[in-house]
């Protein structure tokens, strides 16, 4: 089957699923009808489907992948030693692992089509990854500065670790600077404990969460820098992931110093 066989086959099944859904007028240009279909699945709550519309899914992502150009972690070089800065959508990484900045739920995003990391993460590595974050939580939630690792499904990568940032309302405290901090060690111990050599980080907090990018981008470098005093030989390469010219403007300044 060919992508828009997929994208028809895999709306049938979701509209036969959800009968609210047949009130929508299902779009006919292909891309209109596969961002419907985005919408649909990131308000899919984790429930059973059949393995044959998984797999389904599974050759759908795994096409556009080959459409995509992905770069690997090998041809990014360090800045200093063992870090690296790249600009770039996570998604297309082919690294050991990403981090994900998720929510306490830790089931990604469930915003029809939003802009966030979660909801790229998810959306590229399919039904599979809320399917299995699920069986980990067990409908517990997670502490801020906690990281829980997956496989990564459909993306480039090979792990994805999740971590939970600080929300910042108003004016920005120590503790959800320490919160901050916490949330790139956990996600550095338990890339170690996997034996994870090569890492991405994307600008934890600062996007939905209001984290002052400044703040944040000092707290990511420094808390790595740390790290990396203390565990020198522990990984190959650690990558911090930007998405704007304004997030590479504020990493490279402070990697300068
Ligand atoms: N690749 C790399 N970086 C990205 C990508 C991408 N594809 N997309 C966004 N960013 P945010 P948060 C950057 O808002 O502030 C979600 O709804 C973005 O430019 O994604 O930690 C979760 O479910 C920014 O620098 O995460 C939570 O509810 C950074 O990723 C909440 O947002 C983080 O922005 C978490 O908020």
């Amino acid at each position: 089957m060919n992508k828009n066989e997929l994208v028809d086959k895999l709306l049938d099944y979701f509209v036969n699923e959800d009968k609210r859904l047949l009130k929508y007028e299902r779009p006919t240009d292909y891309s209109e009808k596969r961002s419907f279909l985005r919408g649909i699945i990131n308000m899919r709550p984790p429930l059973g489907i059949d393995e044959k519309i998984l797999k389904m899914e599974d050759r759908l992502l795994q096409l556009e992948l080959e459409d995509k150009f992905v770069t690997d972690v090998k041809d990014i070089s360090c800045v200093e030693d063992s870090i690296a800065l790249w600009l770039g959508d996570i998604t297309t990484l082919k690294i050991g692992a990403i981090v994900n900045a998720a929510n306490e739920y830790l089931l990604g995003c469930f915003i029809p089509n939003h802009s966030c990391i979660d909801n790229a993460i998810h959306t590229c590595a399919g039904i599979r990854l809320r399917l299995y974050c699920n069986e980990i939580m067990q409908g517990k939630t997670e502490k801020t500065g906690k990281a829980e690792i997956t496989s990564a499904f459909n993306l480039p990568s090979d792990y994805v670790i999740h971590t939970v940032g600080p929300i910042v309302y108003g004016k920005l405290t120590d503790k959800q600077k320490k919160e901050l901090a916490e949330c790139y060690i956990s996600c550095l111990n338990l890339a170690k404990k996997n034996d994870i050599r090569t890492i991405a980080f994307p600008s934890i907090s600062t996007g939905v969460f209001h984290f002052p990018k400044d703040e944040a981008s000092k707290i990511a470098i420094n808390t790595v820098r740390d790290y990396l005093k203390k565990e020198p030989k522990a990984f190959d390469k650690i990558v911090f992931n930007v998405f704007t010219k304004e997030d590479m403007n504020y990493y490279e300044d402070i990697l300068k110093n």
